[in-house]
């Protein structure tokens, strides 16, 4: 046993190389039918990995020459989880996510007793958590294995964020990036901290990221930073930088991006209140009443009244539709208890043609007439029934669609709330209303439901892992060439052959 145990090579010989080789061609009588082994050779050596393949045949285990669908077990050496993660992530498998990724003390133990012995702890690659919040019934006592999967939508990410000061991090960065328009590192720090809102424990040593995937080189040495230093020097260089300061400030108004932040900085303006008062700038409708309701609009939304605007929107909507689907989506359906607006999906079984376009306009007249309205942008609807959903895993959507500001009294708004002074008597609030075909309804609920990460990754998955296009109103199955209707959420999970993941476990 000391060949397989220090890690050396097993017998030398020239003639017994040859023995194995022929050894290997002869058929041997498979005693465990239950288990197919593949061992890596990537940093184990291709003396070794055949010394090791033709023991465990001999002892009755079946083992694959090449990796493939039928595989149950991978058995690696000096490799980290993470570093089969990345090695499994090229290969072509349908789904990797039920195999056993165990180190070779695994199969050792398992030549000795001459069977499989149960994989432990500290045999597997990859740690063994149990995400499920609600095992349904009959489900079993043992946590199942579940490898941490680099797609969001196959994780469960609830508000229990055990990673803050972490993931706190990694959102200054990539802000800081998006800022600067650089796409490719925006995505790595955003997928990074997600992975992290997901994990169940709190990363304390560097030991405990492995296996984890979307952890770059660059995204661990932070990690190292903050774990040894209690602070990371790249996020503060970020946070006393005047343009990413800049930047944060001017896009906290309602109706400035990008564009104009880096309009305004070249200008050399540095507050909002010299922006506000110069003369020489023109400003859209949408960044007027931006400035006019900025401290309540920066103040955020609170539930208590996200809920007021709910009933608000239900009286409006069902005094013309009275049927009609209105869900609270966004933020607040997946429990937040802010938001920095108030997002509604409204549809209708029964909607007609004309239903659907006059009413957003109906609702916004009453509105207006009743003198509740600071500010609307009323979108048409652009969508083409027939076409292929959008490839861009950001793309917006077609849907006809009202961004706007609503005056909410407090009055309206139950629960304890603090009365402001001198008798201004409402708040500011921003609503986004969406209008869709009842047959779309279920994607565009998904789509609105968020988070954003949560939904880039929806739609990566789809086309990378399912060769599907998915957006905010259809499922294209490129394969078999069809659109795939979906009645709710759960059977859009279903098409893409995920576990159905709820609306507050996606805040990845
Ligand atoms: N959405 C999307 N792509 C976009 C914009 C939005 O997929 N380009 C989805 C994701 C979230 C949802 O729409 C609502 O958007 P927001 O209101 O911006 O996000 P939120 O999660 O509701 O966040 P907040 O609580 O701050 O409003
Ligand atoms: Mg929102």
């Amino acid at each position: 046993m000391d060949s397989l145990q220090t890690g050396h090579l097993g017998p030398r010989k020239k003639r017994s190389r040859q023995t194995d080789a022929a050894r290997a061609s002869i058929p041997q009588e498979v005693k465990f039918q239950d288990l197919v082994l593949f061992i890596l050779e990537k940093k184990m050596g291709s003396t070794r990995r055949a010394f090791l393949m033709e023991l465990a045949r001999r002892k009755g285990f079946r083992v694959e020459n090449e990796l493939s669908d039928s595989v149950t077990h991978i058995v690696a050496e000096n490799n980290s989880g993470s570093d089969v993660l990345e090695w499994l992530q090229v290969q072509k498998l349908k789904d990797s996510a039920q195999l056993e990724l165990l180190d070779v003390s695994w199969l050792i133990e398992c030549m000795r007793a001459g069977r499989p012995v149960a994989a432990t702890g500290k045999h597997q690659l990859v740690m063994r958590e149990d995400y499920s919040a609600n095992p349904s019934p009959g489900s079993q006592a043992i946590p199942a294995v579940h490898k941490i999967s680099q797609y969001a939508c196959q994780r469960r990410t609830t508000l229990n964020n055990h990673n803050h000061i972490f993931t706190d991090a990694f959102e200054i960065l990539a802000e800081n990036y998006e800022f600067k328009e650089n796409e490719g590192c925006y995505v790595t720090y955003m997928r990074a901290a997600s992975v992290l809102k997901s994990l169940p424990f709190t990363i304390v040593s560097m030991k405990d990221t492995e296996g984890i995937p979307c952890l770059e080189d660059k995204v661990k040495s932070i990690m190292e930073e903050i774990i040894e230093e209690g602070e990371s020097s790249e996020v503060k260089a970020v946070l006393s930088d005047e343009r990413y300061q800049c930047f944060k400030l001017f896009t906290s108004v309602f109706g400035v991006g990008l564009k104009t932040s880096e309009k305004w900085f070249r200008m050399g303006f540095r507050s909002l209140s010299k922006i506000r008062l110069d003369k020489s700038l023109k400003f859209t409708q949408m960044q007027k009443a931006g400035f006019r309701y900025y401290e309540d609009i920066v103040s955020c939304v609170t539930r208590a009244e996200a809920e007021a605007v709910d009933v608000l929107v239900n009286e409006a909507v069902r005094a013309f539709l009275p049927d009609a689907f209105i869900t609270m989506t966004g933020g607040f359906r997946r429990g937040k208890k802010m938001g920095h607006d108030v997002d509604f999906l409204i549809t209708s079984p029964e909607l007609t043609e004309e239903d659907e376009q006059q009413l957003l306009h109906k609702v916004i007249n009453l509105w207006e007439k009743k003198g509740l309205l600071l500010y609307h942008d009323l979108v048409e609807s652009t969508f083409e029934k027939l076409k292929q959903p959008s490839r861009k895993v950001d793309a917006l959507d077609h849907f006809q669609k009202c961004f706007l500001i609503f005056k909410l009294y407090h009055e309206r708004v139950g629960g304890d709330r603090c009365r402001q002074p001198e008798g201004k008597d409402w708040k500011a609030i921003r609503v986004d209303l969406v209008m869709c075909p009842y047959e779309c309804h279920a994607f565009a609920l998904l789509g609105w439901t968020g988070s954003r990460q949560f939904e880039r990754d929806l739609r990566r998955y789809a086309s990378h892992e399912r060769k599907m296009i998915l957006d905010n109103h259809a499922l294209y199955d490129k394969t078999k060439r069809v659109f795939l209707q979906a009645e709710n959420e759960e059977e859009i999970f279903a098409h893409l052959g995920l576990d159905y993941i709820e609306p507050w476990e996606r805040n990845a």
